[in-house]
């Protein structure tokens, strides 16, 4: 029989976690709501009331045609009949448990790291549970955190083996990342087949509900970052269309998210305004929950982190992440402080980003190849070859599934497929405060605009924002930095205007 492992349901009967609710209850209305297999674990219970749990839940899921499997007690899966047993690595070995159930039985092993991966897979296991890919406080002791990175690796090294078996992630999963965790795990090598949950579902008040929701994220997975790349791969053929993606955005207004340092809020919203997006700098996470019904997209600028405002980041991310609206990432001095180090791997470990923007600097310290104290938050010398930079936008990319734009005198803008150098811009821009935040800003307008294809959209937003830094530096009453601002604001919404008359004279400054 071929087993669906796409939603996982772990039970966990704990007063923390189950609460007073029913634990059959919930286990059958999970089962409405999308769950496709189940184990039932309980650490504490003793071996009578394990048995008497167990059968009740058997007879629900029977009837629903989903197997059970019993966590870690192979004799208690015997004696209620479940299709099978989920192994920790402390628990009883694979080939005793096999030859306890028998062929048939369903056998799935935990693995945290590459061996116990191979020596499951090699030894007949079913399935694997790679985790623990988020911090839960759903179990105890649990080993290394290995995020999606970590999940990726894995499966890179299973896909080299001859027996290919079915997996699921788990730990600290639910509605506003399975689908990340799923999207993100399956390239270079194929995703995971499933997301094993405890307290998405259990904790749930409404456990029909909770698991309905994740069954329509994970039905949901897209399966390439930009539907629309392989016919956009040549620079023509893609700023070809910026001009009719600049005008879209003038046409929706799209809405600007922006959760922004202090010192650019005003600047921020002048230049979202300017391009013809309708900008709100709301720091507060909880407003997020409604703004995200609003179709625009989100800025998270960390450019004066504090304690509450990465737990405001977190909660808007996790609400954009929920319905897959974009979410630009400016990581703003990343590498400077141990706060700022700490803020991205919070950030990067809880929610998925569309776009993450940042200088040199700042995309060595996400991609986790830190070069030192960083000094200041602003851009900082250049200080690689042309191929290292190439690299390193590329290779973030390609292990976040999205897109990034790693700025400098040069900027390089990279889907992990294709990169593009890009030379537009002024010396002023380097001069006046927020230039780079409100570059984020601007593309975050575009990536609310123009889903299909998200490097695309970053483009059209650099395009429009350099080229009118070169305009305005070229005006006669810019006279330097001082006069330089407002005639870069009048340059964005000139650009704008023009676009919504077909005009793409503009363009023509693209280096
Ligand atoms: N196993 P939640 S993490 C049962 O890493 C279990 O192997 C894990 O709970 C592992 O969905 C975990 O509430 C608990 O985060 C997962």
């Amino acid at each position: 029989m071929a087993v669906d492992y796409s939603l996982y349901l772990v039970t966990d009967s704990t007063q923390a976690i189950l609460g007073d609710k029913d634990l059959p209850s919930v286990v059958e209305a999970a089962i409405e709501g999308g769950v496709t297999i189940v184990q039932y674990r309980d650490k504490k219970t003793d071996t009578a009331d394990l048995i008497r749990m167990g059968k009740q839940l058997h007879a629900i899921t029977k009837k629903h045609n989903v197997p059970l499997l019993v966590n870690d007690h192979v004799g208690i899966a015997q004696a209620i009949g479940a299709e099978g047993v989920h192994l920790g690595q402390e628990d009883m070995d694979l080939q005793t448990a096999r030859r306890i159930l028998g062929p048939d039985a369903i056998i799935g092993v935990t693995a945290n790291n590459l061996p116990e991966a191979v020596v499951a897979t090699s030894g007949g296991a079913d399935y694997l549970g790679i985790g623990t890919v988020y911090a839960t406080p759903t179990k105890e002791n649990t080993k290394s955190i290995i995020g999606t990175a970590g999940v990726k690796n894995i499966l890179h090294r299973l896909s080299t083996m001859d027996q290919a078996i079915p997996t699921v992630a788990i730990g600290g999963l639910n509605a506003s990342n399975v689908q990340r965790v799923m999207f993100q795990s399956k390239s270079p090598s194929k995703g995971v087949d499933g997301v094993a949950v405890v307290s998405a579902i259990v904790a749930a008040s409404d456990s029909k509900a909770a698991a309905a929701a994740l069954r329509k994220s994970i039905d949901n997975v897209p399966t390439t970052m930009s539907p629309k790349a392989k016919e956009n791969q040549k620079v023509e053929t893609l700023l070809s269309q910026v001009p009719a993606i600049v005008k879209k955005l003038g046409k929706m207004s799209p809405l600007c998210h922006n959760m922004t340092n202090l010192v650019v809020q005003n600047f921020a919203a002048n230049v979202a305004l300017s391009i013809g997006a309708n900008p709100i700098m709301a720091n507060y996470g909880e407003e997020a929950k409604d703004l995200v019904g609003l179709g625009g997209a989100l800025v998270i600028n960390m450019g004066t982190v504090t304690p509450d405002g990465l737990l405001n980041y977190t909660a808007a991310m996790r609400a954009y992440n929920e319905i897959g609206g974009p979410v630009l990432f400016d990581p703003v001095g990343a590498g400077a402080t141990k706060v700022r180090r700490n803020a991205v791997k919070t950030l990067m470990s809880n929610g998925y980003f569309d776009v993450i923007k940042g200088n040199e600097n700042e995309i060595r310290t996400v991609l986790g190849e830190s070069m030192g104290q960083q000094k200041g938050v602003d851009s900082g010398a250049s200080t690689s070859e042309e191929a290292e930079k190439v690299r390193l936008a590329k290779q973030l990319a390609a292990r976040e599934r999205n897109v990034v734009l790693m700025t400098g005198k040069t900027d390089y803008l990279s889907d992990g497929e294709r990169t593009y150098a890009i030379k537009n811009g002024h010396a002023y821009l380097g001069n006046i405060t927020g230039s780079g935040c409100t570059l984020g800003t601007t593309i975050a307008a575009f990536l609310a605009v123009h889903k299909e294809d998200r490097l695309l959209a970053a483009l059209a937003g650099i395009m429009m924002y350099e080229i009118a830094a070169e305009q305005a530096a070229a005006r006669d009453d810019v006279k330097g930095p001082g006069t330089f601002v407002p005639g870069f604001l009048d340059q964005l919404y000139l650009i704008a205007a023009d676009a919504s008359q077909d005009d793409s004279e503009w363009l023509k400054a693209a280096k």
